[in-house]
Order: structure tokens, then C-alpha cells, then sequence
């Protein structure tokens, strides 16, 4: 193949846009609120935006020092509250999805690495969106 061919062909893939599509889903305000008697379990709170033209499905989160984040739902049946696990969270069209205290919630669980007062990262998987990265910040259950 001739030389200028190749300079070319290279030079296009180049110019190609490095991000074909827009960020459309977010993760905002993101807090851990660990417990104050170690290796117990923390939660994860935090709001996520969609801001594409269909829902996405967020199917787990994880944290190389935390062994397993699971996606509860927090509910209050005739004044019996209990947490129930979700194998995933619909972020809706144009819409938030909030996890806090008393709802949806991310419970942490083999926690023994996590230092109050540190930031983590977390991995947000998707049904139908690539992964996202974002940093959290561990707090006491009450600062
Ligand atoms: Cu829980």
C-alpha cells in the first residue's frame, strides 16, 4: 500500500471524535456513609441523571476496596420496613434517580478498607451505557 495511503487512511481515524456519544447519564453528590464500628456495612448515597432520550439501566456498582456494593430498596409496608435487593435501578428518560437514606441505597459489605475522611472510587455499570468512574467521599453516618 502505498505510503500516502496509509498516512491517510491513519490521519482519518485520528480526526474521528474521540467520544462518539455525549455523557448523558451523571452521578452527583456521592457519599459514603460508613459505620462507625469497622467492617460493618456502609451505605452509598447519591443522585443520577439521565439526560439521554431513553432510560438507563444501572446494574451494579463496585469499589476495588469494598468486597461487594449491593443495590437495595428501602421499604415501609404497613410500618414494617425492610430492605430489598435489586438485581438493577431504571435511571428514567430526562429524569433522576436519587439513593438516600430510607430508599434506594447502595449497601457495602467486606468494608474493612474503608477510612472515614478518604475518597474512593466507584464503577457504575450499565445495562445499555458504558461504565462510569466517579469519586466519593467517606463520611460518618451523621457529618
Ligand atoms: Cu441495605
Amino acid at each position: 500500500m502505498p505510503k500516502f495511503l496509509i498516512i491517510l487512511i491513519v490521519s482519518l481515524f485520528i480526526s474521528m471524535p474521540v467520544a462518539a456519544m455525549a455523557q448523558d447519564i451523571s452521578v452527583e453528590n456521592a457519599v459514603v456513609r460508613a459505620n462507625t464500628v469497622p467492617g460493618r456495612p456502609a451505605a452509598l448515597y447519591f443522585t443520577m441523571i439521565n439526560k439521554a432520550d431513553q432510560p438507563h439501566v444501572l446494574k451494579a456498582i463496585s469499589s476495588s476496596v469494598v468486597k461487594n456494593i449491593m443495590i437495595h430498596e428501602s421499604t415501609n409496608v404497613d410500618g414494617v420496613r425492610r430492605m430489598e435487593h435489586r438485581n438493577h435501578a431504571v435511571v428514567p428518560v430526562g429524569g433522576e434517580l436519587t439513593f438516600e437514606r430510607g430508599a434506594w441505597h447502595g449497601m457495602l459489605m467486606g468494608t474493612s478498607k474503608l477510612k472515614i475522611g478518604e475518597t474512593i472510587s466507584l464503577t457504575f455499570t450499565f445495562v445499555d451505557h458504558a461504565p462510569l468512574t466517579i469519586q466519593a467521599p467517606v463520611k460518618g453516618l451523621m457529618d
